[in-house]
């Protein structure tokens, strides 16, 4: 199958950067865009039922002036949820998130490649994850989440996302029995996102096979947001072993016929693993000052 794109995600604030968003706009470097935080629920609904959208348009706009695509990140995510706190029956909770998925997609109705419909959704062990939408609707609100996502554009192909299940464990597995019972009962889930937030020297073996299974539910795959970070400082040895590991990812995607596509999260300069992983970071292809590092021509490499 067909790559679609090596993509990036962006916000609002790096848009005035000016170096930032040259590099960005290169659609030789970055054929897609995720907004990385303009999409979510804070942002787009942070009153019930009161909807703001300029955000998002910003970063669509650009991407659209560049031919960029565009994936929706993310109609349903336990964080950044102005709701979170609940209170609501179930079928109230229904409705707001049928509402909050419906007003979304349908503004931006035939300009959104993928949607990351669900985000997060399990604890590293496979359970489910504690969530007002778990707590409150149980295991029915992911299928009424994609449901009403497709009603609402039917052009838009529907993921759910999530982190550490790059390798084979038990929140692959999770994910496979989940996409596996929703489209045995024929709800609409187009692909699964593997977030992809890899540790250098620690990158798992397994991922060619475990996208290969998730590929053999006959659903798509995508790399979400990928990162590969190291304790600073970046020494040669991990620069160096850095690129190797890109260079597998890439390796695994190209090898997984259905893995349709890689993106980055933010560049170092704006990234959030410093401030969520103290002392480290360096993750992605280009440093600081936007220079490219060996894992620039790994991945190149393992791509053409
Ligand atoms: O990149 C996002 C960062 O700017 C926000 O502060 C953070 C807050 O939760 O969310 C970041 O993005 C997350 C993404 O939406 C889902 N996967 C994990 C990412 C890093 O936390």
């Amino acid at each position: 199958m067909e790559k679609l794109y090596f993509g990036s995600a962006t916000d609002n604030p790096e848009l005035t950067d000016a170096q930032y968003c040259t590099l960005l706009s290169n659609t030789k470097e970055f054929g897609q865009i995720t907004p990385g935080n303009s999409m979510k629920w804070d942002a787009t609904e942070g009153t019930r039922n009161t909807f703001t959208f300029a955000k998002d348009e910003a970063i669509l706009a650009l991407a659209e002036r560049n031919g960029q695509k565009v994936r929706g990140h993310t109609l349903v995510w336990h964080s950044q949820l102005p709701i979170s706190n609940g209170g609501f029956d179930n079928a109230t909770l229904i409705s707001i998130m049928e509402n909050h998925i419906t007003e979304v997609v349908k503004k931006w109705k035939g300009r959104i490649l993928h949607w990351d419909v669900l985000n997060e959704i399990f604890n590293e062990d496979g359970t489910w994850r504690s969530s007002v939408f778990y707590n409150t609707i149980g295991e029915a609100f992911p299928g009424i989440a994609f449901r009403a996502a497709r009603a609402a554009d039917p052009s838009a192909k529907l993921y759910i996302n999530d982190y550490n299940i790059d390798g084979t464990g038990a929140k692959s597995t999770a994910m496979y029995n989940l996409v596996k019972k929703l489209l045995a009962e024929g709800v609409p889930v187009d692909g699964i996102g593997v977030q992809a937030h890899l540790i250098v020297g620690n990158v798992p073996s397994t991922m060619q096979n475990n996208w290969a299974r998730f590929a053999s539910l006959g659903v798509d795959i995508a790399i979400t947001e990928l990162g590969i970070r190291m304790t600073f400082p970046a020494d040669a040895a991990g620069l160096s072993q850095q690129a190797d590991d890109y260079k597998n990812v890439a390796t695994a995607c190209i090898n997984v016929p259905r893995c349709i596509g890689i993106s980055r999260f933010h560049p170092y300069k704006y990234s959030w693993i410093p401030a969520i992983f103290p002392g480290q970071g360096a993750a992605l292809p280009w440093d600081e000052d936007m220079v490219v590092k060996p894992a620039y021509a790994a991945i190149a490499g393992a791509l053409t």
